[in-house]
């Protein structure tokens, strides 16, 4: 299954030392937002942690003439394509906001009342920042995503200027889970991570940091100004980075790495671009807190996952954190469905972080 591309043994020969590593920011979950206001569109990047049925349309039998229409026909019903067992978070906030799925409609909806957002979601399971680092191809990677944005989806030539309001309008990204795999799997332990590039080695963190500051100059340079970042999330807790007792704390070190970076740089990009406003959604500290605090989210089981296979799933999914030995559950991704709508009308700190959203 697209997504679940990291083997399930990750044999890391010796752990990095945490020392170098700046804690996973607290500033994310602190201070007021900046950009309030209303939101009228929301456009996403991303991989499996996202994707509602990109990868699954472009791999599916239907017709390649379907295949190629923008918009596109409607995704299937969930759980098709998505790989949390449900719908996946942007189809969430389109549907806690009234929308149905509309034939025709771009992946994610079209609003029909006022308050409700355009959401379009280009995130492609599988996917990593950039198929140059981590080849994911025939997976578009990010850049790929942006350029699928620009032209519609292959279909006209690459529009050169974001069309909505650029006080009003969103992109979020999502993406690094497959990367710190390769990770992992390229390194093997070493603490070579934060050195300069190795041509040999095809990525490092620092690649993969300037990879999203790309996106966001690409994005920038195409109109928009309001940025998501979403932060990895802790893959120490999921199945299959945890399971090696020998490399969990490896993957948390390089995850905090991520985070702690890709802050960094985020704030260095605001500072380069004028009216640029990047928030950084605290996707760590939400999983870690529903690990840690199970009861709250209204789950009994965190340690597990709900789908081993077609015919062998539990009966019980809304009660799991995970769906799989990476992937988020469907009641995970609302609950992150719900918190990042208050995240961009202006929530933060614990009192975001908190409690189940009614879902
Ligand atoms: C879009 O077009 C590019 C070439 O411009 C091609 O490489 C890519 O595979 C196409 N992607 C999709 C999803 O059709
Ligand atoms: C990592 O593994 C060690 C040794 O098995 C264990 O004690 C620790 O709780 C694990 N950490 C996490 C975050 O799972
Ligand atoms: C920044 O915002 C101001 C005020 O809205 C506007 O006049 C200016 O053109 C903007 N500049 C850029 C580069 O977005
Ligand atoms: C969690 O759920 C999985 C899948 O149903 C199950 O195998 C496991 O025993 C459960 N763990 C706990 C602690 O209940
Ligand atoms: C594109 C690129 O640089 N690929 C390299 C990735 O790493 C392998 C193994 O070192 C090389 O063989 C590739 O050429």
């Amino acid at each position: 299954m697209f997504g679940s591309l990291v083997s399930s043994s990750l044999a890391v020969a010796c752990l990095l030392h945490a020392t170098f590593l700046a804690p996973s920011s607290a500033a994310a979950t602190a201070g007021t937002a900046r950009h309030m206001g209303a939101v009228t569109d929301l456009v996403i990047f991303g991989d499996s942690y996202t994707d509602s049925c990109n990868v699954w349309r472009s791999q599916s039998t239907t017709s390649q003439a379907d295949r190629e229409k923008y918009p596109f026909p409607s995704c299937p019903p969930a759980p098709t394509g998505r790989a949390d067992g449900g719908n996946s978070w942007p189809e969430w906030i389109r549907i806690d906001q009234g929308q149905r799925e509309t034939k025709g409609a771009p992946p994610g909806g079209k609003p029909f009342k006022k308050g409700q957002w355009n959401v379009e979601n280009y995130a492609q399971s599988g996917a990593t920042c950039d198929n140059r680092l981590f080849n994911r191809e025939p997976v578009p990677d990010v850049l790929q995503q942006i350029h699928l944005l620009k032209t519609k989806y292959n279909t006209t030539s690459p529009r050169s200027y974001l069309k909505s309001d650029p006080s009003t309008s969103v992109a979020a990204m999502w993406i690094g889970t497959n990367d710190l795999g390769f990770f992992l799997k390229n390194i093997q332990g070493s603490l070579e991570i934060l050195k300069s590039v190795d041509p040999d080695r095809n990525g490092t963190i620092l690649d993969e940091i300037s990879c999203t500051v790309r996106a966001f100059n690409e994005l920038y340079d195409f109109g928009y100004r309001r940025f998501v970042l979403l932060e990895a999330i802790p893959l120490q807790y999921t199945v299959a980075y945890g399971q090696d007792k020998g490399s969990n704390d490896t993957i948390e070190a390089l995850v905090q790495s991520k985070n702690a970076l890709e802050a960094h740089a985020m704030t260095k990009f605001e500072s380069h671009h004028e009216n640029a406003s990047v928030e950084i959604f605290p996707t760590y500290h939400l999983f870690k807190r529903m690990y840690l605090h199970p009861e709250e989210y209204g789950f009994n089981n965190v340690t597990g996952y709900c789908y081993q296979s077609e015919s062998n799933k539990c009966d019980n999914p809304d009660q799991l954190l995970w769906q799989d030995s990476l992937h988020p559950g469907n009641r995970a991704e609302h609950i992150l469905a719900k918190k990042l709508v208050r995240f961009l009308e202006g929530d933060r700190g614990l009192h975001l972080l908190r409690g189940r959203e009614g879902v």
